[in-house]
């Protein structure tokens, strides 16, 4: 038969009929999923708001209440940023570094947050606390829970950018199985509801050169703290 590109069956073959799909995401537990590439779109506006932020509250490394330094430097940005110093885990108002308020949370931060929340079926997010972490090859986060939060009803947010990673998603104690669950440049993670206080971490970073952000993954994690 002679290509006629007005029969209905040849649109067809370009998709142009298709039923629109919700958003690809991956689910990684029972309300928890894997947004792939979801911060790509954003990073025009991201990554400039981000060195912003790091201009008023520089990364730098923290002790843990047990007297190790962690190999992840921090910062963060909002109303709340977590800090940790011998005395214990803890939100601050203030970055302890600089007596400052923390810098405020860049609007492109919130949209895009709120948005990553939305899709995977957690409406109305809106954080109050953006912590951002910074690996290096080698630097590592244990297996941990989050638990210095006002409350566990709000998801948490993470969006990665740099390096892979290899993010641990564990059980309810330190001791159930993890599943390993690969973090690339622009995906974002939605963990909430039941699996809120779940175990995780992330395995030492692999050696290697980014080419937008170099020789390191920065990590921003989104919380409802207050
Ligand atoms: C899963 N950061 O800062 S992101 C942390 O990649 C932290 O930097 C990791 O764990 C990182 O506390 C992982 C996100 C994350 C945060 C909280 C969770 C994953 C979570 C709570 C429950 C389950
Ligand atoms: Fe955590």
């Amino acid at each position: 038969m002679r290509y006629d590109p007005m029969t209905p069956s040849t649109l067809d073959l370009f998709g142009n009929t298709e039923p629109e799909q919700p958003p690809k995401r991956e689910q990684i537990g029972e309300q928890s999923y894997v947004l792939r590439g979801f911060a790509l779109p954003s990073l025009d506006r991201l990554l400039p708001a981000l060195e912003d932020v790091l201009v008023a509250a520089p990364f730098r490394q923290m002790v843990t209440p047990g007297g190790f330094t962690m190999s992840v430097a921090l910062s963060s940005c909002g109303t709340l940023g977590w800090t940790t110093d011998r005395s214990g885990y803890r939100y601050t108002r203030a970055d302890p570094q600089t007596g400052q308020p923390w810098p405020d949370m860049p609007d492109v931060f919130l949209e895009l947050a709120h948005a990553a929340a939305e899709a995977a079926e957690f409406n109305d997010f809106m954080p109050d606390s953006c912590l951002i972490n910074r690996y290096v090859p080698g630097a590592k986060m244990s297996l941990h829970q989050d638990k210095n939060e006002g409350s566990y009803a709000a998801p948490i947010v993470s969006v990665s950018l740099g390096l892979p990673a290899m993010f641990l998603f564990g059980g309810f104690a330190r001791s159930d199985k993890s599943q390993r669950v690969p973090l690339f440049h622009g995906d974002i993670v939605v963990w909430g509801g039941v699996d809120r206080l779940r175990f995780h971490g992330v395995l030492p970073i692999k050696e290697g050169l980014h080419p937008q952000l170099g020789e390191q993954r920065i990590n921003f994690t989104f919380r409802v703290a207050g």
